[in-house]
Parts: C-alpha cells; sequence; structure tokens
C-alpha cells in the first residue's frame, strides 16, 4: 500500500516535470498504479487506518506525487451537498472552464508539501474534465465548488504546477508591505 513515505515531497525534480500521456489502452501496471492511488485516498480517510499509518487525509494525488511520472489523478471528495466524486482517470484534461474564479478560503495546501503557505490559490469555479476510467471508458464530467478545485490542483501536478506557484500576490494577510524606494 501507499504511504506517506512514497509521496515525494516538494524539491523532488519529479514534481516539476511535465508528466507523459498514457497510452491507452492502459496496460495492467498502470491501471494497478492508479488503483493504488484510489486505495491511498480511501485509506488516509478512514480514521484507523489514517492513524495506524500516519496518513495525511487526502482528497486527491496525482501519479507523480508517488514519482511515476504519467497522466494519471486519482479523486475521492464529498462536495457541500455531500454528493461522492470518486474518480481514477488517466489523462484528464480541462476542456472547458468558467470565466469566473473561486478559491478556498483558507488557502490549499499539498501532500507533497510539508509546511502551510499562506495565500489564495485562484481556480476556476466551473470546469469539464474529460479522461478515460480504469474500466477503460471516456468520460466528460462536469464539476463546481471543492471538487472542482481538487481536480484543477491534481491536474497541475501533470504539468509541474505547485499550488504556491498560483498564489496572488498580496493575498497573504500577513506580509510585509514593500518599502518604497527614495527618489
Ligand atoms: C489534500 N486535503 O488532500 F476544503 F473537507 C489536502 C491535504 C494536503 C490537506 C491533505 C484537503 O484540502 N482536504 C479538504 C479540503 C477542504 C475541505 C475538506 C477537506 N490535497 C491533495 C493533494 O495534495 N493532492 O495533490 C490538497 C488539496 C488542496 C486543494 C485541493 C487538493
Ligand atoms: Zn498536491
Amino acid at each position: 500500500m501507499i504511504t506517506m513515505k512514497d509521496v515525494i515531497k516538494e524539491g523532488h525534480p519529479t514534481l516539476r516535470k511535465i508528466a507523459e500521456e498514457v497510452p491507452l489502452p492502459a496496460t495492467q501496471e498502470d491501471k494497478e498504479i492508479l488503483q493504488k492511488m484510489m486505495e491511498f485516498l480511501h485509506n488516509s480517510q478512514d480514521p484507523e487506518l489514517a492513524e495506524k499509518y500516519n496518513l495525511r487525509p487526502g482528497v486527491g494525488i496525482a501519479a507523480p506525487q508517488i514519482n511515476v511520472s504519467k497522466r494519471m489523478i486519482a479523486v475521492l471528495v464529498t462536495d457541500q451537498n455531500d454528493n461522492l466524486y470518486e474518480y481514477a482517470l488517466f489523462n484528464p484534461k480541462i476542456i472547458s472552464h468558467s470565466v469566473e474564479k473561486t478559491q478556498l478560503e483558507n488557502g490549499e495546501g499539498c501532500l507533497s508539501v510539508d509546511r502551510d503557505v499562506p495565500g489564495l490559490v485562484p481556480r476556476y469555479s466551473r470546469i469539464t474534465v474529460q479522461g478515460t476510467t480504469l474500466a477503460g471508458e471516456d468520460v466528460s464530467i462536469r464539476l463546481r465548488g471543492l471538487p472542482a478545485i481538487v481536480f484543477q490542483h491534481e491536474i497541475d501536478h501533470l504539468n509541474g504546477v505547485m499550488f504556491y506557484d498560483r498564489i496572488e500576490e498580496s493575498s497573504d494577510p500577513f506580509s510585509k508591505p514593500v518599502p518604497q524606494a527614495f527618489q
């Protein structure tokens, strides 16, 4: 099973690479990696297993985070109406998005980042993601709210992008003012 020691941390070069497309139909090996990523999310959200194995409760994970530079993500998250979004996808792609943006009001964290990084991360409010499931079916998923934010965070990992790359200037309430240069 995947544990936190399998999750690479910021500074590891794989997190900055563009991940490779997965050739389809997926090989048994690629399917097993993606299944294990989804199993990690289930385990990490199980209070007893999370405590036993010291897992942070993850809502999403991308293959580069376990040092596999391939375009695979798993998402396990509920929205404010308790609808469950459970998706393991090969080659996920945002095919359309709203103009409107949103953000988690407390900022974002990451399984690959062992520190708090303050600041707001702007994300599209609504997206449509296309990808291929473990069963080999092409799907198109319309998302909003937290699930939309999680998919954007995970797809960013496939492109070598970390959440703090997107933090808006001056969204850190504790940032010190920049001194004005003397004339
Ligand atoms: C997470 N979880 O899994 F807004 F009910 C984070 C960690 C790093 C804190 C474990 C999380 O944000 N949970 C959450 C957020 C809510 C409401 C709620 C639970 N990730 C996954 C990750 O690092 N994937 O690469 C970070 C999230 C930050 C925004 C989306 C993904
Ligand atoms: Zn992350």
